[in-house]
């Protein structure tokens, strides 16, 4: 049925609101001047559509951006106006800019999701924007969302997700924004957010049905449209500008080659079926836990050694495939395996980096590299050996995203399983699947078919014997007592204002012991106490940061990095291999003492 004024172009559902804003609307106030007004009257639901309800609402306590958006439990996301007010306040600190444009929406698929779509979207409406374009069923990976604000040259994006963090009515919802160049907001912009969650006194609210989010196509309501897109397509174009697809296909093709992707019930099982399976031609069992569920079938959809056992297993079973891989909850992060081998994230970015050639979108050669802090210096060594600018940033995507934009960097990657480049402006799951997929092609161009397949432990191995190995480990000490994680940390802060250059600290000599902290070398803008960390004279590192991506308690990192070029070692264990300077930073920081606890959660 189509309302007069209403000109549906495509689906709507008008479906009763459920938002949980109260409905104690003290204003309404037309927006769109005295010929809505008039519309209003005679057609109720269409005006409801073109006028704006003026909720009075109050600040809440505690919503400050993390290092990746707002996290918290699903129940505080879903309490009385939680979401409405920090996405109002997001408007209010882009302020007068937003009206007029396109906003992006979409999110990894938990629960919650579509409620806070609608939620969303009416805001949207209400504070100016003339349009929102929103992946199907709410669904969009975080790499997807840069490059759909790339390809399109929308304003930016709102990214419903707690990536890593397990789903559900018991776990944890996220909200974050990504501004024009795909990028996740900088500081400047999250420091104004939380400014404004702090005085926000008033919703804006379209007063508009829910909207059906299942249905690609176009409606309008008055002024305002939602467009509900396939959220595959954009990210996959962008992907095929990046990679060789027919060169993949064909390796994928070989009967001596085997490769499974662990989606972890989370984002990336449609765009794995999608990329892997229908454009690739690989086995559809390729794709494994590939439908995605709004809890991750109640996992932990974080993929290292321990949340993504079940690949593991598979990967150092019998028969095992070459290459193995999985992906986060919102499809920003990677974990790449061989037959038996982990690749750690750090050695990834390197050897990627290292190998740019086998991917046509670098094949001009690299402009720059960059890694986080605690990540390990093995990308520093293939910069120095390629004679490229290298940098280093705080913890966190956002802190590339300048370099990138100022043409600095190429390929950029953190120990935390986070890998990409300049295609896009977030890190990119899939981009380190298909750079390691098209490594193994170019290595294995001259291996005929039956021959002894280059593996990824080969690339490992080819790569240490010409760069050296940096051994890394990092300890996860998940949901510590505040307190005590604060001791910790003290404990180091202490530590490190007693420790002049020259301190001999077990096998150790420390070169210098700081907080890290960063000057955007494009803007100048400063971010401090980035993290605690010890560097010795060999290259050696111990560091401690807080984590800021949980939502509740705390946990602690420990990072710990020693440089290598024995090649009769470069088969340890880095477990075996760092135990000394494990021993020594656990002993330094007293964690144990001061946490009770004996081990970390994760090891990575
Ligand atoms: C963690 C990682 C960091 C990463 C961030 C977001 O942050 O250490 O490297 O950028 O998660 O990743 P923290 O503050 O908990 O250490 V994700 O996949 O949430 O978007
Ligand atoms: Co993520």
């Amino acid at each position: 049925m189509l309302h007069s004024g209403s000109r549906l172009t495509g689906a709507s559902n008008r479906s009763a609101n459920r938002s949980c804003i109260p409905s104690n609307a003290q204003h309404l106030r037309p927006v769109r001047g005295a010929q809505q007004q008039q519309q209003a009257r005679q057609a109720p639901l269409v005006a409801m559509a073109t006028a704006v309800k003026e909720l009075p609402t109050q600040p809440i306590e505690g919503q400050k951006t993390g290092t990746s958006g707002l996290r918290k439990k699903t129940n505080v996301f879903m309490g009385p106006n939680y979401l409405a007010n920090w996405v109002q306040s997001l408007f209010n600190a882009l302020g007068a800019e937003i009206k007029g444009k396109t906003l992006c929406l979409g999110g990894d698929g938990r629960y919650f999701g579509k409620e806070a779509s609608q939620i969303i979207i009416k805001l949207a409406a209400g504070n100016g924007f003339s349009k929102v374009v929103v992946g199907q069923n709410a669904i969009m990976a975080t790499p997807a969302m840069s490059a759909l604000i790339r390809r399109k040259k929308h304003y930016g994006g709102i990214i419903m997700s707690a990536s890593h963090n397990p789903g559900g009515p018991e776990g944890d919802f996220g909200i974050k924004f990504n501004y024009t160049s795909g990028e996740p907001a900088p500081e400047s912009i999250t420091d104004k957010i939380y400014g404004e969650t702090q005085k926000v006194s008033t919703l804006k609210m379209a007063d508009m049905p829910d909207v059906d989010l299942n249905k690609i196509g176009s409606s309008k309501f008055g002024d305002f449209e939602l467009e509900v897109i396939d959220p595959v397509e954009d990210y996959m174009a962008q992907l095929k500008e990046v990679f060789d697809f027919e060169a993949l296909k064909k390796f994928v093709a070989r009967k001596d080659f085997k490769m499974i992707f662990d989606a972890m019930h989370a984002v990336t099982g449609p765009y794995a079926t999608r990329i892997l399976v229908q454009e690739l031609g690989a086995p559809a069992s390729t794709v494994k836990d590939g439908v995605s569920s709004p809890d991750f079938n109640g996992g932990h959809p974080d993929p290292n050694l321990t949340y993504a056992k079940e690949l593991v297993d598979i990967m150092w079973g019998a028969n095992a495939p070459t290459f193995g891989a999985a992906s986060d909850g919102d499809g920003d992060r990677n974990m790449i395996l061989g037959n038996g081998f982990f690749v750690t994230p750090s050695d990834s970015v390197a050897m990627i980096a290292a190998n740019a050639s086998c991917i046509p979108y670098f094949k001009g050669g690299l402009k720059g590299v960059a890694r986080s802090m605690p990540t390990s210096a093995a990308l520093d060594r293939v910069a120095k050996g390629l004679n490229l600018p290298y940098f280093e940033t705080p913890t966190g995507w956002k802190f590339f995203c300048n370099l990138m934009d100022a043409g600095k960097c190429s390929i950029c990657g953190e120990e935390s399983f986070g890998t990409g480049g300049d295609h896009i402006r977030e890190k990119d799951g899939l981009f380190a699947v298909l750079a390691w997929l098209s490594i193994l092609a170019a290595k294995n161009a001259n291996v005929p078919e039956g021959g002894k397949v280059v593996g990824v432990k080969d690339v490992a191995l080819e790569h240490w014997n010409k760069f050296g190995r940096n051994f890394f480990s990092r300890y996860d000490y998940e949901e510590v007592a505040t307190d005590a994680a604060n001791k910790v940390m003290a404990q180091v802060a202490d530590v490190i204002s007693k420790s002049p250059k020259g301190t001999k600290m077990g096998d150790f000599t420390l070169d210098f012991a700081d907080n890290f902290e960063y000057v955007d070398p494009i803007d100048g803008s400063k971010a401090s106490k980035q993290g605690l960390r010890f560097v010795f004279t060999d290259g050696s590192r111990i560091i401690f940061r807080l984590s800021g991506t949980g939502s509740s308690g705390a946990t602690i990192r420990m990072y710990i990095e020693q440089y290598s070029n024995d090649p009769a070692k470069y088969e340890e264990d880095a477990q075996k291999a760092l135990a000394p300077i494990i021993k020594l930073a656990l002993e330094l920081s007293q964690l144990p003492q001061l946490t009770g606890r004996d081990k970390p959660t994760v090891i990575t």
